[in-house]
């Protein structure tokens, strides 16, 4: 009789090991993590705007972004404090879209959200491809306690450079550390690296 593999012993064989960074472990749920409270501002007085140091600034309402062009993601996220959650899906508005024709003049953004919170990334990890401003996650609206209405969606960094309740995202000529990149983080946060915390 052929054994049936992996089912019944220790671990978690049916997961892909190889997609989990080192010093991460796999969860089903997904825990709330926020430095504050969770925002509610109205959708009527929603807006997004990209600004700084760009040619051309630009403002969307939230009609006018869910009129953007929409992208469908699946991709595996990864928090700091060491939980990551596999295959999730989101809906929004790639962040090449929103800077489309903007003319950035620096090499760094910031991306700033209701309540206050900021988080810096270079301008090359939000292009190309690589980050989305999004409104849906799993097929529903984006809970207010994950960011709702809209967040920011950097998958291959630590999940703290995903915004939260985003505004906006000023393009900078310096870098300017964020939130969490002021106390302690590491500026840059390569899950794949460790880069957990600033020094190490
Ligand atoms: N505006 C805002 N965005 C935020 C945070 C926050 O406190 N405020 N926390 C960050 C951190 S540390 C993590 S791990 C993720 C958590 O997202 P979640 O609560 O949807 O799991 O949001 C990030 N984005
Ligand atoms: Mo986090």
């Amino acid at each position: 009789m052929a054994p049936t593999r992996g089912f019944h012993g220790r671990g978690r064989p049916d997961v892909d090991r190889a997609r989990l960074p080192p010093g991460q472990y796999l969860t089903s749920d997904f825990p709330v993590l926020s430095a504050g409270p969770t925002p509610h501002t109205p959708l009527d007085e929603w807006s997004f705007t990209i600004a700084g140091a760009v040619g051309d600034p630009r403002s969307w309402t939230w009609e006018e972004l869910r009129a953007l062009p929409a992208e469908s993601v699946r991709v595996d996220i990864h928090c700091v404090t060491q939980w990551s959650k596999f295959d999730t899906t989101w809906t929004g508005v790639s962040v090449d879209t929103l800077l489309d024709g903007a003319e950035p003049g620096g090499d760094h953004v910031v991306a700033w959200c209701d309540g206050g919170y900021t988080t810096n990334l270079p301008l090359a990890d939000v292009t190309g491809g690589t980050a989305w401003v999004v409104y849906e996650f799993g097929g529903d609206p984006l809970e207010p306690q994950h960011g709702g209405p809209a967040r920011l969606l950097v998958p291959h960094l630590y999940f703290w450079k995903s915004a939260k309740w985003i505004r906006g995202i000023s393009v900078t000529e310096r870098d300017e550390p964020g939130f969490w990149e002021t106390h302690g983080y590491h500026n840059y946060g390569d899950p794949w690296r460790e880069q957990r915390y600033a020094g190490f």
